[in-house]
């Protein structure tokens, strides 16, 4: 057999893509599927939905999950936020335990496949699991999860640029309903047959984007690039409004997204997305010795993680990547605090070890953390029946608290966001919250404590 070397400017000339793919992103392959079926290899249905596939970049596979799974699935997924230090959450630009960001739009829980025998019988539902060993050609190991409690409201992209895999086109996501999907809560969007556009590039020779390589400009080109290449080709965009239960699956390189929620306030959309390769191709971060198990499902389909060390001797279910943010927080939801009342440890919504209150006859609250913490940012929800100035302390060095080390912000009649952020290397471990009031209700909803350890 006589070894071919490419180079890197040249498709393999079976491929439309330099980089290659599955066989299903060969030129042709609808012919494959008709030999395929012929050989008596896959079945009418597989057939159907490959020429789809093939054609359109992903496919539909209705009724995909059945209802007990994902009820199952969702009632772990309530207990979140009385659950420490378990689930890992991500965001954009910052990853931290899931419980204190449970409701926050911004973040997702990541990789609650490793938690979750129920996530695992999402993504790997029988349908599911049979169309991607069917496009992979091999066993399908799910590498990366995604719980979307809201919608991700995330421009229009291809995943190769953040999920990296070598190589850079073998892999595949489903995207599956955990609930019914209302109009304007931020539904999934794509452009059908996006994967067949020119492809962009990065720094000549990459799919994936490196921010302190290429900056910014350069991810803004390749967003800028994918709307201009769907209007080329009269590509319009596509909501996919789900039922529960229904499962999308798209190509490495359909361009999709979330579109911005219109509703307020913003439904949930709940939905997991799932990220596979074949169990041949190699997500980079199995470059990382933790990082590399991989563990075999109990129906079928295998699955790594990134967040947590799914070695033998490892805890199963402990997270292990640094987060960046510690974060507390603490719900006071609904409980009405007097001035000169307690608030009782009963009426918050939170592990005992995690943070302890000590407030005894004046209005304030003493928060003791359980680390210390630098780099602090406090976020405050206040209601109130009048204007008022809330103040926060730390603790000086001398164990107390004076003006010097406190901030202080206008909280108006009604309900008050307050964010305050301290900087720098001062590590602190206790904050007293004093609402300022000289008499009147106030009511803590909400305090959110995040620093870095
Ligand atoms: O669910 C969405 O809104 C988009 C999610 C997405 O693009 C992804 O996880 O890759
Ligand atoms: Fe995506």
């Amino acid at each position: 057999m006589t070894g071919e070397i490419l180079s890197e400017n040249q498709s393999d000339g079976q491929h439309r893509s330099r980089f290659g793919g599955l066989w299903t992103d060969r030129i042709g392959s609808e012919h494959e599927v008709a030999s395929r079926l012929a050989d008596g290899l896959i079945g009418k249905e597989d057939a159907a939905r490959l020429l789809f596939f093939i054609e359109h970049g992903y496919v539909v596979i209705k009724n995909a999950v059945d209802y007990a799974t994902i009820d199952s699935l969702l009632e772990e997924i309530n207990r979140i936020p009385m659950t420490t230090r378990k689930y890992v959450a991500g965001s954009n630009n910052e990853s931290c335990f899931a419980e204190a960001v449970f409701d926050n739009p911004a973040y997702r829980v990541l990789d609650v496949h490793v938690n979750s025998v129920f996530a695992r019988k999402v993504m790997f539902a029988k349908e599911i699991l049979r169309f991607l060993e069917i496009i992979f050609e091999a066993d399908a190991l799910a590498f990366q999860t995604l719980l979307f409690r809201y919608g991700s409201q995330q421009g229009v992209h291809q995943d190769g640029a953040y999920v990296v895999v070598d190589p850079p086109l073998n892999f595949a996501a489903s995207w599956v309903a955990l609930e019914d999907v209302v109009e304007g809560a931020g539904e999934l969007i794509y452009y059908a047959g996006s994967h067949k556009n020119e492809e962009f590039i990065f720094g000549n020779n990459r799919k994936h984007f490196q921010i302190n390589v290429d900056g910014i400009p350069a991810h803004d080109a390749f967003l800028g690039h994918l709307e201009a290449q769907a209007e080329k080709h009269n590509q319009p965009r596509t909501t996919f409004l789900a039922n529960k239960g229904d499962a999308l699956i798209w190509a490495a390189d359909l361009a999709h997204g979330g579109t911005v929620a219109t509703k307020s306030p913003q439904p949930t959309r709940l939905s997991l997305v799932t990220h596979y390769c074949p169990v041949d191709a190699r997500p980079s971060y199995f470059d990382l010795d933790d990082f590399n198990s991989i563990i075999l499902a109990e129906d079928g389909g295998k699955y790594a993680s990134s967040w947590y060390d799914l070695r033998p001797r490892a805890e199963l279910d402990t997270p292990v990547r640094k987060v960046d943010k510690e974060y507390f927080a603490l719900k006071v939801n609904g409980v009405k605090a007097e001035i000169g009342s307690r608030i009782n440890e009963t009426s918050v919504n939170m592990h005992p070890e995690f943070l302890e209150i000590i407030s005894d006859t004046d209005p304030a609250v003493e928060l003791v953390l359980p680390v210390s913490l630098k780099n602090l940012q406090i976020e405050v929800t206040v209601e109130s029946e009048k204007n008022e100035t809330l103040q926060v302390f730390y603790l000086n060095d001398a164990g107390g608290y004076d003006e010097a080390n406190s901030l202080t912000h206008p909280t108006t009649k009604g309900l008050t966001r307050v964010h305050l952020n301290w900087d720098g290397d001062h590590s602190v471990d206790r904050i007293r919250i004093d609402p300022g009031f000289e008499g009147g209700r106030y009511l803590l909803r909400n305090i959110s404590i995040f620093g870095d350890k």
